[in-house]
Parts: C-alpha cells; structure tokens; sequence
C-alpha cells in the first residue's frame, strides 16, 4: 500500500500539483478514482472539489493545506523558504494562481479545448475577455521566473508546483503558444519544470498525455501579437 492516497478525478490541476509536491518529496502515492459529487466524494469533500488527500488516519482538503502536509510531514528537500519573507512570497504566489490563475487561464483552457471536443458551445465572450488578464499573467510570471529560474529564488517551490498544471495547459492552445513565444523566461521555466524528475514519467505527464488529443481551433480567438 502506497504511503498516501489521493482522492480525485485523475485529470485534475489541482491533483496534479499535490502529486507534484508529493514526487518532489520522494513520497509515493495512489490515485483512488472519484465520481464527481458523489456521496463518497461530498463525505470526503463537503465543498466537492478535488484532491482529498489520505495520510493513514489524517483526511485533508484543500490543496494549499494538503502540499504543506507533505512538505512538513515528510523528509526530502523542503518545499518552502525558511525566511519570513520567502514563505510570504511562496504563499503570495499560491494565492495568486487561486485568485487569478485557475479562474482565468484554466477556464480558457476548458472552454478553449475541453468544451468543443465534448460537444458543448464555447463561451466566446470569457475567451475574449479572457485575453487583458492573461496578458498581466504572463508577463508577472515571465518577471518573476527571469530572476532567478524559479517563481520564489533559485529552487523549486510549492509555488511552481501550484503554476505548472496551468501553464502546461495553456500551452496547448494557440494564444497559450503565442504568450509563451513572447515571454522566454516563462517558456524556459515549463521547460525546466518538465525536465525535473518529478515530472518525467510521473503520473501528472501521463495523465497530461491523455489531454495531447485534444486540438484547439487553429483560428485564434484574438490577434497573436
Ligand atoms: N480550493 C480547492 C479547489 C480545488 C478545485 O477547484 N479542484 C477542481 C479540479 S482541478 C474541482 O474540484 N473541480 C470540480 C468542480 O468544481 O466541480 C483546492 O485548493 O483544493
């Protein structure tokens, strides 16, 4: 029996950040499938969002909450800056991919790629709107990377951890390759990120793998300047 569970659909960026966290760690793992809303998943999560993590008697949501277990719990090289001011910037950047990242460039991945290959009509307006925010994005996390190779210093934090998932998706689409063409720093960071060892054949790239099918329309939703 594997060290934790985690209780999640297999495709999802916030899973994939805390398996992140726990293939950095060197912690292994198992995926225990769940049916979105179901009674197993409202009893593990009252809010019905994914992962859950399963430490032997310790149940945890929230994935903030659940990649610091892992770093705290476990041996392995840390996760997070000691200093005050490194732990406040790891937290700052987690809460910006929360507030701003996941609603905006994982929505746009969804309604971009997900919602046309399953059948469902895209809504044009959040693309275009969409378009002003993922800008801003982009060009702070090309910043913040260009300083030292990493969201937070030199070295892998829960911050990348918390990034990766998005921009990996957001590089499947069009404008995702534009804005990555157009911010180096940013395209060298995913490129480094995949090329770490947490990454190569882990369970988020093949699970990422099942997502290469899925083409984006060619036609791009706004001019790729
Ligand atoms: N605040 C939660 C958010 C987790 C979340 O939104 N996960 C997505 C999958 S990436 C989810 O559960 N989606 C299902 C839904 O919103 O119905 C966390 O940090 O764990």
């Amino acid at each position: 029996m594997a060290t934790l569970t985690f209780h999640s659909m297999a495709d999802s960026a916030y899973l994939w950040t805390a398996m992140l966290a726990a293939d950095e760690k060197g912690v292994d793992y198992d995926l225990n499938p769940l049916v979105l809303g179901s009674d197993a998943h409202l009893r593990l999560h009252p809010f019905g969002k994914m992962p859950v993590l399963q430490h032997g008697q310790v149940v945890l949501y929230e994935t903030l909450a659940i990649a610091h277990y892992i770093d705290r719990a476990f041996d392995g090289p840390p996760l997070q800056p000691a200093d005050a001011l490194g732990q406040a910037e790891v937290l700052r950047w987690i809460s910006l991919v929360n507030a701003y990242v996941f609603p905006v460039m994982n929505r746009f991945v969804k309604e971009r790629l997900v919602k046309p290959a399953w059948g469902f009509e895209t809504d044009q307006a959040f693309l275009a709107a969409a378009r002003d925010p993922l800008r801003t994005q982009m060009r702070v996390i090309g910043e913040a990377v260009a300083a030292a190779g990493h969201l937070v210093g030199d070295r892998f934090t829960l911050a990348d951890a918390f990034l990766l998932p998005h921009l990996l998706f957001f590089g499947r689409t069009p404008e995702g390759r534009a804005l990555l063409a157009a911010t180096p720093a940013a395209a060298g960071w995913l490129e480094r990120m995949t090329a770490r060892p947490s990454y190569v054949d882990s369970a988020m790239a093949r699970a990422y793998g099942a997502f290469h099918s899925l083409a984006a329309d060619p036609q791009p939703v706004w001019p790729l300047d």
